[in-house]
């Protein structure tokens, strides 16, 4: 893409004493992609391009990960069942396709002034097949360079490691420092991967379910003006982590999330509780923080999100 795409400060407020500029019509006042929009083939051909040996890294959790942090997302119920001798077949019921590691789709949360490019109203918003959702997603494909920021790394060899289930906020200086320790830059469209050791809390989780207590407080971005031109300013094309929500949690205040300007100003895509950890340690030795990465959300209609269905390639 050669469009030269306008820095933070240069974007309008919404409106007079907005607390956040907006982003709407950046890609187009019809667009449902927003920031994936980046994902232009030149640059997935330039991520595939990263390609060495072949060697695919898993970036999903399970999805049946026994997390109950979420009341509204039920554990899904995975009935097999054999329709003739020898011929098996399945539902779920309940599925909550975020669950575990997943995407959000535009149409998840709503800023201030209304969900991305006011292609959704709100008296529409629960309509199945409404636009924003996660098919269109699912349609384009997520492809292109992968960046891994493992801050959980950093900040333990740093001697100040951090604790995976505790509330603490990450600043984009702590963000640039990792960067900069892995000898890694962040490029236009770079779907962009922030380790803060959740991950490897939640397999301890996994291989014993009821030994650790996950509550809904993990290490996250800073809840600030800064984390979202910095983001914005990357232009990166996706926002993921290993954490629950990608910014801390819980949230300072009710005002204070990052949801409503990343996917409803920004329309920048969100993946969350993604699987880090075999990443964390190919990336250390193979000191390279950047790999191509490949995700296919499900084609749901309207979906407000999805599996993340994600690999990174070496
Ligand atoms: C939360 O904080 C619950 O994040 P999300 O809804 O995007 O999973």
């Amino acid at each position: 893409m050669s469009q030269t795409l306008p820095k933070y400060r240069d974007l309008p407020l919404s409106r007079e004493g907005a607390p956040w500029r907006t982003a709407w019509g950046v890609f187009g006042s019809q667009s449902e992609l927003g920031t994936l929009e980046l994902l232009t083939p030149e640059r997935r051909r330039a991520g595939l391009a990263l390609v060495e040996d072949g060697v695919t890294v898993n970036l999903d959790h399970p999805l049946d990960i026994p997390l109950e942090i979420f009341k509204f997302r039920p554990q899904f119920k995975h009935k097999v069942f054999e329709i003739m001798p020898g011929y098996l077949d399945e539902t779920l019921d309940d599925f909550a396709p975020q669950l575990s590691s997943q995407w959000d789709s535009l149409r998840h949360v709503r800023s201030p002034d209304g969900f991305y490019n006011d292609l959704v109203k709100d008296e529409n918003s629960l309509e199945s097949k409404s636009l924003l959702g996660i098919d269109k997603v699912a349609q384009a494909g997520i492809v292109g360079r992968g960046v891994l920021l493992d801050v959980a790394e950093y900040m333990a060899s740093q001697g100040d490691p951090i604790e995976p289930n505790t509330r603490r906020e990450i600043s984009t200086s702590v963000l640039d420092d990792v960067a900069a320790s892995q000898g890694v830059t962040i490029q236009t469209g770079d779907i962009v991967l922030v380790r803060f050791g959740v991950d490897a809390f939640l397999h301890r989780l996994i291989a014993a379910p009821g030994t650790v207590e996950m509550r809904y407080e993990a290490p996250g971005l800073q809840q600030d003006e800064t984390t979202l031109e910095w983001l914005w300013d990357k232009h990166v094309a996706a926002i993921c982590a290993d954490n629950i929500a990608v910014e801390v949690t819980p949230p300072r205040g009710p005002d204070t999330r990052l949801h409503p300007a990343l996917l409803g100003l920004f329309g920048m895509a969100m993946g969350e509780l993604f699987d880090l950890v075999e990443l964390s340690q190919e990336c250390r030795s193979r000191k390279r923080y950047e790999f191509a990465f490949v995700a296919k959300p499900f084609r749901l209609t309207g979906g407000v999100g999805s599996p993340a269905n994600a690999m990174a390639i070496f």
